[in-house]
């Protein structure tokens, strides 16, 4: 499936490429209307931060989420598990009495961008999510395993950030990225399990609970017809929350190629490297049953995963919809390495629509 996908990606690229071997430069004009007259220039939609506004320009956005999480891992290598009494009778060594299996989560994401001059855009993203975790549990169980699913849902952490590109040539710049995140999202979300109401593992609470800053780098550029972008972001926790933990510092590393395939039209391969270290301290709620379940346990939490991400950029240039664009981005990991056993990430979807004024 991976292959497949990744192969006819590769392949249009490919042709294309024959078709078109000209990268002669672009003509002077196409470039002064700047980043929103044609699709191919746009960033692809899972991408944040990527371009300035316009001093006076104002960009609404929302964007769909879906990410999907089955099966355990521990380190690069998956656990094996049975449908019925469970994953858990194969890792006698690590008897946990309780496992997740499956994870999605849904977020629905609203931002906004306003430039304050050409050279600086204020940014501002909230986040509204959804985890639905369905685990098995020995615990309480006659025999066998009890099955159970739990739910979460709020308000993520708020994000306000400020873009500031510091270099602009003909056909690539410069921006200087920084975020401040707030704790808004929860961090200690209850739910019933077969044990009574409980709090919920580390991987189902919506916030980090501290305030984050982000720090990041972003260049992008294109010719006649190959967009391109490199992102370096960087999240440092500052301090603790109110359940007395931070989450690991994290970095995320993007590189994309968008490829034109009309005015209108792109397509586009992005690669995601996301990093992420273990917490310091951990919720007192959560400490008593780090030895039963995997999700509550401060020191597996660290892990390293890289993905491939297909996408396609839909732009409006003309009539009442103009300067409005659609993206999707679909993606698989093609290398995860992370603390376990806990849920392995399956695939990711972007949906979004950017509107501007
Ligand atoms: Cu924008």
């Amino acid at each position: 499936m991976k292959n497949i996908f990744l192969f006819t990606f590769l392949l249009t690229f490919v042709v294309q490429a024959e078709e078109t071997n000209s990268l002669k430069h672009h003509d002077h004009e196409a470039c002064e209307h700047g980043p929103h007259d044609e699709a191919f220039k746009l960033a692809p939609i899972g991408v944040m931060g990527s371009h300035v506004h316009g001093e006076g320009e104002l960009m609404f956005s929302y964007r769909f989420m879906f990410m999907e999480m089955e099966g355990l891992r521990d380190g690069t290598g998956r656990k094996g598990q049975s449908e019925e009494l469970g994953h858990m009778m194969l890792m006698p060594a690590e008897s946990y009495g309780m496992l997740p299996r499956r994870m999605t989560m849904k977020m629905h994401m609203l931002g906004a961008m306003y430039g304050l001059t050409d050279d600086w855009t204020m940014t501002l993203m909230v986040p509204w999510l959804e985890y639905d975790m369905d685990s098995s549990s020995r615990m309480m169980a006659m025999s066998g395993v009890n099955k159970f699913s739990t739910q979460s849902e709020g308000f993520g952490d708020v994000k306000i950030g400020s873009l500031y590109r510091f270099h602009k040539a003909e056909d690539y710049e410069l921006i200087f990225n920084m975020t401040l995140s707030l704790p808004t999202g929860s961090v200690d979300e209850d739910d019933d399990t077969p044990m009574g109401n409980q709090r919920l593992g580390y991987t189902m609470q919506q916030g980090s609970g501290t305030y984050d800053l982000m720090p990041g780098i972003t260049l992008t550029g294109h010719n006649d017809v190959w967009g391109y972008g490199a992102q370096a972001i960087a999240t440092l926790r500052l301090g603790r929350n109110s359940e007395d933990y931070s989450k690991g510092d994290s970095v995320m590393l993007n590189t994309w190629l968008s490829r034109k395939i009309t005015k209108n039209f792109s397509t586009s391969l992005r690669i995601e490297l996301n990093s992420w270290k273990d917490y310091d301290g951990h919720d007192d709620e959560l400490v008593g049953r780090k030895n039963m379940m995997p999700t509550a346990d401060e020191d597996l939490r660290a892990g390293t995963r890289a993905d491939a991400l297909l996408g396609f950029t839909y732009l409006f240039t003309e009539g009442a919809l103009a300067g409005n664009s659609i993206g999707l981005e679909a993606g698989m990991p093609f290398y995860q390495d992370i603390d376990g056993p806990n849920l392995e990430t399956d695939y990711t979807v972007t949906l979004g629509w950017q509107v501007r004024f």
